[in-house]
């Protein structure tokens, strides 16, 4: 199949879904073009029928706004034409939805036929997409593309609880490529440069925006490490980075707590780690959690969203409400204060998080673009 991809390029979860399944279909003999502003963060254009065409935004004067969507549209028509594509599969449906069904419009008028498929995240419907700046805009291009997937059964109530849809929602969950991971499941990590033989790591991947709760890590971590010789890794850029500096200066912990900043290397990290904390607002699905449980890493996490479909509450970790941050502490002590059961929900998470392998995901992705191109979805 040849299939266009469009996706942020940056460190945010859709970008890495996108990046990776579209790897993984070139891998395996299809050709992926991604378009999009800047080359993917994971992309690896070496690889074998993947194709990266950029979108140019000219400056001008007169835009106090650039339009973004007009030259990602036009770089859509101009691709599709070229390469022949046959499908363009849209992650996040700000502006990449409405983008492609100009796209699509255009293409219908030189007697093109592309299909469309947009996938849902979350944050674009849950946080953004609903705002009423945008929620018209956003309705309209999810009932107009050809197939809509949501990567977890909460996001699409969401979804159908937020718009008025007329359209079906298939589940397509988060996936993990575990071939990246064997090789830090099977060596003996060198945890000694990161903290002393009786300290236990902890760990929080994420781009420290509100929905975060960044604020909540420090807060878990510093009654934790009250009761537990521990490590913070804090890994991810963003606006909350001030002052949660602040507060861990505030609470005294400063020393025990790393700035990772943004790192392509993230299964590495978790390779050294006992415990991954995640106390979002909301969560559609959570792949950090997912990725620290193929790392073997078990997540404390709030309920909301997703979470619940990916964290098995008293196996793979627990589950509190947000902002309860009382509760995480008391159920990190829990699993870090004995060796034995701190195995027992490494193990468990690694289980676990074997059900969403590539293997096991990739088919449905390749039956929804079978079905669409065969128009039968
Ligand atoms: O979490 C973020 O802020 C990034 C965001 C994104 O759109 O890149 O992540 C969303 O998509 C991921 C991949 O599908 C999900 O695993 C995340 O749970 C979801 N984030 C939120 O719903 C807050």
């Amino acid at each position: 199949m040849k299939i266009g991809i469009v996706c942020y390029p940056t460190f945010g979860g859709s970008g890495v879904v996108a990046t990776e399944l579209g790897m993984a279909l070139a891998e395996r003999g299809h050709h992926v073009h991604f378009i999009t502003y800047k080359q993917p963060v994971r992309l690896d254009l070496i690889a074998n029928n993947i194709h990266f065409h950029e979108v140019f935004v000219e400056e001008y004067p007169l835009f106090h706004f650039q339009p973004y969507e007009l030259a990602l549209s036009s770089k859509m028509v101009e691709v599709v034409e070229m390469y022949g594509l046959e499908i363009l599969h849209v992650h996040y449906a700000i502006p990449h939805a409405y983008a492609a069904y100009m796209a699509k419009l255009m293409l219908k008028e030189k007697g093109i036929d592309i299909k469309v498929v947009t996938t849902l995240h979350g944050t674009d419907i849950t946080l953004v997409g609903s705002h009423p700046n945008y929620k018209t805009a956003v309705e309209f291009s999810i009932n107009n593309s050809d197939v809509v997937t949501t990567v977890s059964e909460s996001l699409k109530k969401d979804t159908l609880r937020l718009f008025n849809i007329r359209k079906d929602i298939k589940v397509i969950y988060n996936f993990i490529d575990f071939e990246q991971y064997l090789e830090i499941n099977s060596e003996e990590c060198k945890r000694h440069t990161i903290a002393n033989e009786n300290e236990r790591i902890i760990i929080h991947v994420s781009n420290l925006r509100p929905v975060k709760r960044a604020a909540d890590v420090i807060d878990i971590f510093y009654k934790i490490q009250k009761e537990i010789p521990s490590k913070l890794l804090l890994v991810g850029e963003g606006p909350d980075r001030e002052n949660i500096e602040s507060q861990a200066k505030a609470l005294g912990i400063l020393d025990k707590i790393l700035f990772m900043g943004n790192s392509n290397e993230v299964s590495k990290l978790l390779c050294y780690s006992d415990l991954f904390l995640l106390p979002s607002e909301t969560e559609s699905f959570g792949l950090a959690a997912l990725e620290a449980m193929a790392a073997r890493t078990p997540v404390i996490s709030t309920n909301s969203g997703g979470l619940p479909e990916v964290n098995i509450n008293g196996v793979t970790g627990f589950l509190s409400n947000v902002g309860d941050t009382d509760d995480m502490a008391k159920n990190g002590i829990y699993i870090l204060r004995d060796i034995e059961k701190l195995q027992q929900f490494k193990q468990n998470a690694l289980d676990h998080a074997k059900q969403f392998s590539l293997e096991n995901v990739l088919p449905d992705y390749k039956e929804v673009y079978r079905g669409v191109i065969a128009n039968c979805c």
